[in-house]
């Protein structure tokens, strides 16, 4: 089933600034013309109807954003990079399950259209008519691009579902389905006969509901066991469940209360979403024996269970009209909070410094760039380069970190003294 895809994805670099100087009759060296590097693109994720898997991604891994062009003479900024649109399903819960081993929901994809910005793009590196000012009118210096965000991401496939059929293996979950809908389950009666969830839609007087077995739910599901663990991610996005119970079970009643131990250990919101009480199996002479006590142990709990016989199809329609209208009154039951869209915030103006040995490094990724793109051999450059360490506030930095005049100090490739 392909309902999970790991990929790594990469925004597009920022073009480089231009260093660049105007040509005028008569004059030896006109005023700076260097243009900005352009914008490396996004990359987004948006969510397709018409896509049902996330087989797409089972292959290739690493997914590039375009990147920016360079800046230009004559004040020409560099293109914008291309965008990288990925098509996923609707229902898809994007994790970022970072370089670093964080691992946080950033994007919940559960309406068709929606989009999310999962990797930026690098901006584009300023030309040097940036770095001109009354005291330096020829500016050699220029930014680099920065480098598009990288990301590792891990695609989850949720279902989409009204209502989820849970239940013990063999309580009839996909006889009941195949009964209610057109859905063709296998049945059989042995345990874990169904293997991924199936859906069915199901009518009631001229509307339509989803309906999907959940199955596989054990004891021990929550931590692995058995087949439910892949599926109770399924049930997170079913607004109620139909909790189906054996008749001619030992004890139907502690066979609930098991399944449902199982749903808030895996997710204490699970257990609170509402829950149809469903007693199966009601053709079957022992099961119709003892109904009478089987309903009071669960009106003892204060549970009003719906009897049906989910082979001759006896009281489905009344109990699809019961959870069709059950359904109406359930508010939107989305169970996690999740940030409609996430933006990555932006790539730091911030200048940091620490000490390695008796060097202060001064970490500043807008300077960084600024002397990759820089011939920081002359020492007009070196000056220039200088005045906007000043402009960024790197010597209140350094002293701040306790930098005195004399200390070496180094920034990307340039080493100078404090
Ligand atoms: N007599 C009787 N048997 C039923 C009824 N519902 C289901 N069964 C039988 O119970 C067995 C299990 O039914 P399934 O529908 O496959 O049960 P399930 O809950 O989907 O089981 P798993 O998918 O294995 O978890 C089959 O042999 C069914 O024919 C019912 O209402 N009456
Ligand atoms: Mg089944």
């Amino acid at each position: 089933m392909f309902d999970i895809a790991r990929l790594v994805v990469r925004g597009g670099d920022g073009g480089d600034g231009a260093i660049s100087f105007r040509r005028e009759k008569y004059v030896p060296l006109g005023g700076p013309d260097g243009g900005d590097g352009g914008d490396g693109g996004n990359v987004i994720l948006t969510a397709d109807l018409s896509i049902t898997n996330l087989l797409a991604y089972g292959r290739k891994t690493l997914h590039k954003a375009g990147r920016g062009g360079n800046g230009q003479g004559g004040k020409k900024h560099g293109k914008r990079g291309e965008d990288l649109v990925l098509s996923v399903p609707v229902g898809t819960t994007v994790r970022d399950v970072g370089l670093s081993g964080e691992d946080a929901v950033i994007a919940d994809l559960e309406q068709a259209g929606q989009q999310a910005i999962v990797a930026k793009g690098g901006t584009g590196g300023l030309g040097n008519t940036h770095f001109a000012s009354s005291t330096n009118q020829a500016p050699r210096i220029a930014q680099k691009g920065e480098p598009g965000e990288e990301r590792a991401l891990l695609l989850e496939l949720r279902l989409i579902a009204d209502v989820g059929i849970i239940g013990y293996p063999n309580v009839g979950k996909s006889t009941l389905l195949a009964s209610a809908s057109a859905a063709k389950p296998k049945i059989a009666d042995y345990s874990f006969t169904t293997r991924e969830p199936v859906v069915g839609v199901v009518e009631v007087s001229l509307e339509t509901f989803v309906l999907a077995e959940i199955p596989g739910l054990i004891e021990g599901a929550h931590s692995g066991r058995g087949l439910g663990h892949d599926f109770l991610r399924h049930a997170t996005r079913t607004r109620m469940f139909l909790h189906v119970v054996d008749g001619s079970s030992s004890s139907p009643v502690e066979d609930m209360t098991r399944v449902n131990t199982e749903l808030g250990l895996y997710n204490s919101n699970l257990a609170r979403k509402p829950q149809l009480v469903v007693v199966n199996k009601a053709d079957i002479p022992e099961v119709k024996a003892r109904l009478a006590d089987v309903l009071n142990e669960f009106r003892s709990i204060g549970v009003e269970p719906v009897t049906i016989s989910a082979a001759t199809g006896e009281g489905v329609a009344a109990l699809m009209k019961q959870t069709h209208d059950m359904l109406k009154k359930v508010e939107d039951a989305r169970t996690e909070p999740h940030a409609k869209v996430f933006r990555p915030g932006p790539g730091g103006r911030r200048v940091v410094v620490s000490k390695e040995g008796d060097t202060y490094i001064v970490n500043a990724p807008a300077l960084e760039r600024l002397i990759a793109r820089s011939d920081i051999a002359d020492s007009t450059v070196r000056w220039q380069l200088n005045q906007q360490f000043e402009r960024l506030g790197v010597s209140q930095a350094l002293k701040k970190a306790g930098a005195v005049p004399g200390d070496k100090v180094r920034c990307g490739e340039m080493e100078w003294e404090f």
